[in-house]
C-alpha cells in the first residue's frame, strides 16, 4: 500500500457576479409581473400571490452575499430567470469540460506535474452536462492525460467521495496519480422564481491532485491521514431530473425536475451527523478536536458551519479555524469545500492538521483527515 498526498489544487472562478441586491431585483421584478398577469385568479383564490424577496434575509439567512455565474444577464432577466449556455457542437470543448481543464491545469502547476504524470481523471460533480459519453473522458483528452476517467456524482459531496476514491487507486498502485475535478454549473438547475431557494447557488470549479507520497515534490503537500464516507437516504434535496422525463410527459417542465429542498429540515437533520462523524473519524485517528487547526467544510449556510464547529470544539470557531467563502461563491455543491481548502492553506505550519468536510443531498457526508507536509 502506497501512502497518498494532496499535493496541488486549482479553482476556476467566472467572470461575473451577482450581489443579492440585484438577484432580489430580478426577482422581485418578476414577482410582480406575475401578480399583475394573474390578478383575477389571486384574486378567486386559485392561484397564490408571489411575496417579494430580500437581500437583507438573505444574507442573515445563509450568509451568503453574491455568487459567481457563468451567465448574468440571462438569470437577471426577469423574462427568462436562467443561465443562457448555447449548446456546442460536438466538434467544441463543453463548457464544463473548459471549467474543468482551467482548474485541473492550476492544480497540475501547484503540483508540479503535467498530464503525464497523471493515469486517472474522476469529475465529481453535482450536474454532469449529457448522459455520456463520460465527461472525464473529455478532460481526460483535452488534458493530454494517458489512462482512464469516469464521472461520479454524490451531489455537494462528491468532491470528498472524489479524493476518497482517488485515493484508493493510488494506494493500490493502480494509478501514481489521480487528477479529481469538480465542475458545477449550480445555476442551470436553480428555480430562480422560487423565493425559497433561489438565491442559494452559485457556479465554480475545482481540481484536486492526489498522488503517490513517494513521487510527490510540490510545496503544497498534504498526507491523506484518513477518509471517512457515510449515507442516509433523504428525500429533502432532491431534484427529479433525468432520463425517464421522456416516457411521461405529465411532468415535463415541472418544478421537481429543478433543485428542490426543505431547507429547515435539511438544517436539522445534516448538522448532528456531520458533526458526529468528524468526531468519530478523528477519534478512530487518535486525534483530538482540539489539535485540527483548520475545518474546510461545505459551503451552504454559515449558520451550519458556526453549529458543526460549536458542536465538535464547544467554543465558537475563529475564521481562521473555519475560514468562509460562501459569501462571495454561495453554495457552489462539490467544489465549495474544495475551494477553502485552496483558498485557505498555504499559511498553515508543517505538520498542521485540517479536516476537510463535505455534506449534501443523499444525505451524503465526507471527512477528509489532512496534515500539512
Ligand atoms: N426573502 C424573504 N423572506 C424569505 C425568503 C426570501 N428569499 N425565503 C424565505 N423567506 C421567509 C419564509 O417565508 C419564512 O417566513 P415565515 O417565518 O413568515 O414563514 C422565513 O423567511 C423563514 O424561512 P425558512 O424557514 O425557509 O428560512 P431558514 O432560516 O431555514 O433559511 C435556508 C433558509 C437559508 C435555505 C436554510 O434553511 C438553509 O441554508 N438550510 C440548509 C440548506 C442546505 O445546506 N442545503 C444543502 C443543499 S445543496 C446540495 O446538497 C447539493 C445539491 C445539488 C446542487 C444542485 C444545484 C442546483
Amino acid at each position: 500500500m502506497h501512502n497518498v498526498v494532496i499535493s496541488g489544487t486549482g479553482l476556476y472562478t467566472p467572470a461575473n457576479s451577482i450581489s443579492n441586491e440585484e438577484l432580489v431585483q430580478s426577482y422581485n421584478t418578476w414577482a410582480q409581473q406575475f401578480n399583475a398577469e394573474n390578478a383575477e385568479a389571486i384574486e378567486r383564490g386559485e392561484l397564490q400571490a408571489a411575496t417579494e424577496s430580500s437581500a437583507a434575509f438573505i444574507e442573515k439567512a445563509s450568509g451568503i452575499k453574491s455568487r459567481f455565474v457563468m451567465d448574468k444577464a440571462g438569470i437577471l432577466d426577469p423574462q427568462r430567470m436562467k443561465p443562457r449556455l448555447p449548446e456546442r457542437s460536438n466538434d467544441e470543448p463543453s463548457i464544463l469540460c473548459e471549467m474543468a481543464v482551467a482548474a485541473a491545469k492550476q492544480a497540475l502547476e501547484r503540483a508540479g506535474k503535467t498530464a503525464a504524470d497523471i493515469d486517472a481523471v474522476i469529475v465529481a460533480c453535482s450536474n454532469l452536462p449529457r448522459a455520456y459519453p463520460a465527461l472525464a473522458v473529455e478532460v481526460q483528452q483535452a488534458l493530454g492525460i494517458q489512462g482512464f476517467g469516469f464521472d461520479m456524482n454524490v451531489a455537494c459531496s462528491s468532491a470528498t467521495f472524489g479524493i476518497q476514491t482517488a485515493c484508493n487507486s493510488v494506494q493500490l498502485g493502480q494509478a501514481r496519480a489521480v487528477l479529481v475535478v469538480d465542475p458545477e454549473i449550480c445555476t442551470g438547475h436553480l428555480n430562480f422564481r422560487d423565493r425559497d431557494s433561489h438565491f442559494i447557488f452559485g457556479d465554480a470549479c475545482t481540481a484536486v491532485v492526489v498522488e503517490r507520497a513517494d513521487l510527490a515534490t510540490s510545496k503544497h503537500q498534504f498526507d491523506v491521514v484518513s477518509t471517512k464516507l457515510l449515507t442516509q437516504f433523504s428525500n429533502n434535496i432532491r431534484n427529479n431530473f433525468g432520463f425517464l422525463n421522456r416516457a411521461a410527459e405529465e411532468g415535463i417542465g415541472q418544478p421537481d425536475k429543478l433543485f428542490v429542498q426543505e431547507g429547515r429540515k435539511v438544517f436539522r437533520e445534516v448538522c448532528p451527523m456531520v458533526a458526529e462523524l468528524i468526531g468519530a473519524h478523528l477519534a478512530e485517528n487518535d486525534i483530538q478536536v482540539s489539535d485540527v487547526k483548520r475545518f474546510w467544510l461545505h459551503q451552504a449556510n454559515l449558520s451550519m458551519n458556526h453549529l458543526i464547529v460549536r458542536k465538535l470544539l464547544g467554543r465558537e470557531a475563529s475564521v481562521q479555524e473555519a475560514p468562509v467563502i460562501l459569501d462571495t461563491y454561495a453554495n457552489t455543491s462539490s467544489a465549495g469545500s474544495v475551494i477553502a481548502f485552496h483558498t485557505y492553506q498555504d499559511d498553515l505550519p508543517k505538520g498542521a492538521l485540517g479536516v476537510l468536510s463535505s455534506f449534501g443531498a443523499g444525505y451524503s457526508i465526507g471527512s477528509v483527515i489532512l496534515r500539512k507536509r
